[in-house]
């Protein structure tokens, strides 16, 4: 079975949770990045909460390490289950996040390779197979793997084994649902479902990988 995580970016708060709601028996995990946060406040993930999904923090986090930490503590204080951080910055900086998670009980992804295609100019050419290995050493919970390159996603798993991949890049950015859905533990989706006319006849159509 492979989880359907919503990526709910949308920036109008009431809109946000009419859309999470009509969506969740359909999903597992929603994932809030900065478009809502910074629209509505953290305080959003607590009036997610009575839908008991797991929420999912992306914010990338991306500096030091006591920063990282300062940063995790707040999100996991706010009511999410996980955070997602970069992995560029480094074993230490990783580690904060991944403390913090194992902490509150939560769970830590370290993002291995962005889905868009300016991505492959950092990313490529083995920056991404280090941070997956870099992941695993520090104990996080699984990586950030692109839906849109099915075939880096075969390679990442080599690296990561059976922690968990979540891959975002499925419908607007052009990933294809059933194919990476074979590859990883979850798949990401947003614009697809939450600029649907009708999101839940469009969440419905994704929730096939659920079964599958
Ligand atoms: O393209 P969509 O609208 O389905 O949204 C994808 C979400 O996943 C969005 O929140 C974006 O910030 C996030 N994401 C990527 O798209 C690609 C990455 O490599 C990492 C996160």
């Amino acid at each position: 079975m492979t989880e359907l995580i919503l990526a709910l970016d949308v920036t109008e708060k009431e809109k946000a949770l009419r859309i999470a709601e009509a969506c969740a028996p359909h999903l597992d995990a929603i994932k809030l990045g900065y478009p809502l946060i910074l629209s509505s406040g953290l305080s959003i993930a607590g009036e997610l909460e009575e839908l008991d999904k797991p929420l999912i923090a992306d914010f990338k986090v991306a500096d030091i390490p006591n920063t990282n930490r300062l940063i995790a503590e707040q999100v996991f204080d706010a009511g999410f289950s996980s955070i997602i951080c970069h992995g560029f910055t480094g074993a230490d900086a990783i580690k904060a996040c991944v403390d913090v998670a194992a902490d509150y009980g939560g769970s830590c992804f370290v993002v291995a390779e962005m889905s868009h295609p300016g991505a492959t100019a950092f990313f490529h050419g083995g920056t991404a197979e280090k941070i997956a290995a870099l992941a695993v050493e520090c104990g996080a919970d699984g990586i950030i793997a692109p839906a849109t390159r099915p075939e880096r996603v075969t390679i990442l798993r080599e690296i990561v084994g059976k922690r968990k991949i979540l891959s975002p890049g499925v419908g607007a950015q052009g990933g294809d649902a059933a194919t990476v859905a074979k590859l990883v533990d979850g798949i990401i989706v947003g614009r697809a479902i939450y600029e649907a006319k009708d999101p839940v006849t469009a969440i419905t159509e994704f929730s096939a990988v659920r079964t599958a």
